[in-house]
């Protein structure tokens, strides 16, 4: 009987550890702040752990979308109205978008099966990056980035045509809600080994590629098999006491908890005990200082918002060589909107988005000189958020791509790039030149 009870008490236990946490008329508001008291007023009642900004309160934000589970709906109306504040509802059951989330199986026998019509798995994102590995694999090697606070790894795979060559590094899914980042992501892997397109190819084979789709496996996880979304639900999963997670993008050592970051285990914007403090953000650091001589651009990867993001995050100062990146970015952007004319934002990241620190850009700007340097906020503007449908997922990717092509051409004319395979074709090219010429 006692076994009996214990067998029951743990199926229990795994079943209430395996069921999802719903999402059931939680509503996402729209509100307009219209004066500097109401964006003081939204930033204090962000103080209040139970409701979830999906943006921030900042004095150039047009709205700010707030979501409240149905029991404290009430009080978030209550707040509105007291305060004279507009709004309107986006979401009114947060549930029936999550739903619409189609995670699709990824089918091992054909690299080709991994399509952009629905999201993936972190087991089966690292399946298909081994898969590429075999059938390419005089282009193709795994590299492993660090590990994990639950020992999982931080798997990537470099592309190239013959090492040596300057780098581009990609990074996503250090925030695990924006699940459009490794979606994008992997859609860039897949364009520089599949695409026919002559632009494409030519990216992909004068440059070392170094590609990590998702650099926090388990905060990955956690939202596919537990929580979709809640404020925590960016970060990753160690503990502290009753909490859970540091907010990946505000552990760099680089400015650490100056500016937009929380000593607080319970916000999401947690920076975590120390700079550095956790297994990813250590582990990665350290993997990309190894090879940071010979990057030639960095990309991050985040949603949402559509802005591409400079560096840095503590000032509006315009440091280093912003006038060349903002050019370079703006230009990328427009590239960006030819297809479905998407509009971004370009800009510096404290003047832009918001004052934020210890994020992977800063660092990497700042501590490695890394001369390009971005971070995007893919789609969308806030109608869906962090629940991009996923009729929107390639449409997103492509046009992504066709900026990060744009980039790679508008930084050879601004004079960065000129990668020394370039060169090599250059010369080679000047050599069939002139032997022509004698003969
Ligand atoms: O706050 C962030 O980390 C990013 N926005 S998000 O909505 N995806 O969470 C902005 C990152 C800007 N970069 C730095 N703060 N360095
Ligand atoms: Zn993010």
């Amino acid at each position: 009987m006692k076994f009996l009870k214990l067998s029951i008490f743990l199926l229990s236990v795994i079943l209430v550890k395996c069921e999802k946490f719903r999402f059931d008329n939680y509503t996402l508001y729209k509100i307009f702040p219209e004066s500097e008291i109401q964006v003081k007023l939204l930033e204090n009642l962000q103080n209040d752990i139970r409701f979830d900004f999906w943006t921030d309160p900042v004095p150039s934000a047009e709205f700010v979308l707030v979501m409240s589970s149905p029991a404290d709906t009430n009080e978030l109306v209550t707040f509105l109205e007291t305060n004279n504040m507009k709004s309107e509802i986006t979401m009114s059951n947060v549930q029936e978008h999550i739903d619409k989330q189609t995670v699709k199986q990824y089918t091992r026998s054909n690299v080709r099966s991994m399509t952009w019509d629905a999201y993936y798995t972190l087991d089966d994102i690292y399946a298909w990056l081994d898969d590429l590995v075999t059938a390419y694999p005089d282009i193709v090697t795994e590299i492993i980035g660090g590990g994990s606070y639950e020992g999982r790894e931080i798997k990537g795979i470099k592309i190239s045509h013959g090492s040596g060559k300057r780098i581009i590094f990609v990074e996503g899914g250090i925030h695990s809600r924006e699940w459009i980042s490794p979606s994008s992501v992997c859609y860039i892997i897949s364009e520089l080994l599949t695409s026919e397109d002559p632009e494409t190819m030519v990216a992909a084979r004068d440059y070392d590629w170094y590609i990590f789709p998702v650099t926090n496996p388990d905060g990955y996880i956690w939202t596919h098999e537990s929580v979709r979304l809640s404020d925590k639900d960016s970060k990753n999963r160690r503990p502290f006491g009753s909490e859970f997670g540091v907010d990946l993008n505000r552990n760099w050592n680089n400015n650490w908890l100056v500016a937009g970051a929380s000593a607080n285990p319970a916000t999401d914007t947690y920076a975590g005990p120390g700079p550095f403090s956790e297994p990813e953000t250590r582990s990665l650091s350290n993997y990309i200082s190894s090879i940071g001589d010979q990057i030639d651009l960095y990309l991050s990867f985040h949603s949402f918002s559509q802005m591409l993001l400079v560096p840095y995050g503590n000032t509006t100062e315009h440091l280093d060589n912003y006038y060349d990146v903002v050019n370079i970015g703006r230009r990328a952007m427009g590239a960006l909107s030819v297809r479905y004319q998407t509009q971004y934002v370009t800009g510096n990241i404290a003047e832009t988005i918001y004052h934020a620190t210890g994020g992977s850009v800063d660092w990497v700007k700042g501590h490695l000189r890394v001369p390009l340097v971005y971070c995007y906020e893919l789609r969308d503007r806030g109608a869906f958020g962090f629940l991009l449908p996923t009729y929107q997922i390639l449409p997103n990717n492509e046009e992504t791509m066709d900026s990060v092509l744009e980039i790679i051409h508008q930084a050879k004319r601004f004079g960065y790039m000129n990668s020394s395979a370039g060169l090599t074709g250059s010369i080679v090219m000047m050599f069939g030149l002139m032997l022509a010429y004698f003969l």
